[in-house]
């Protein structure tokens, strides 16, 4: 059995929406975190070796980090068609996008939050607007796979809602026009329904 340690309004709402895309049986264990402003704490029913969400167990595998989970889940459930199988084309471009979620989007993000002037030859990652200009760019197709919706999708265009809302990734018609693409998934309203556990 498969088991979802979430959070709500956190990092893992898009690993809830990827479960309720696959439509797999799955439970739902909500577990208390740290929260920026100070409160929460690490919950002692969480697995994961930092006390954050996303974390998933199956058969006594524990798997965290969210590309990871992504990739895991979609290999497990291959039939649903949300993550290319080894030897589709378009393998080697989903790979890539959820790994640049969480080798380059997340740390220039960090490095932009914390006005950190960046170093190019230093870094691992690209500076902050040079990514939202790749993915915009990129976005410009219907999905990061081009014509097919992915767990790509969930992890990366999952967390632009909270990052356009707060002015973070500037605003444009191509962004906009992809949100609205991907959030007027009906998993994706099932997952709302859940999030609060
Ligand atoms: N790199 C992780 C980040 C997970 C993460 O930082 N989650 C936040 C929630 S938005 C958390 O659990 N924070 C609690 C803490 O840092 O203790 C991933 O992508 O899964």
């Amino acid at each position: 059995m498969i088991t979802l340690f979430h959070a709500p309004h956190s990092r893992s709402f898009r690993m809830l929406w990827l479960l309720e895309e696959l439509g797999v049986p799955y439970e739902l264990k909500i577990v208390n975190i740290r929260r920026g402003d100070g409160s929460g704490a690490v919950d002692p029913a969480n697995p994961h070796p930092h006390g954050k969400v996303p974390a998933l167990t199956d058969n006594g595998s524990l798997v965290f980090e969210t590309p990871a989970i992504a990739l895991y889940l979609t290999d497990r459930f291959p039939e649903n068609e949300l993550g290319p199988r080894i030897g589709d084309p378009k393998r080697g471009v989903y790979l890539t996008w959820l790994a640049y979620y969480t080798g380059v989007i997340e740390p220039s993000l960090t490095a932009k939050f914390l006005k950190i002037h960046h170093i190019y030859g230093t870094f691992g990652w690209a500076p902050f607007d040079d990514v939202t200009g790749y993915l915009s760019r990129a976005l410009e197709q219907a999905y990061l796979l081009g014509d097919r919706f992915s767990a790509a999708d969930i992890v990366i265009g999952g967390s632009l809602p909270l990052l356009m809302s707060r002015g973070i990734v500037p605003d444009s018609d191509v962004l906009r026009t992809y949100v609205q693409r991907i959030i007027a998934r009906p998993a994706h309203a099932r997952a709302q329904a859940k999030d609060g556990g």
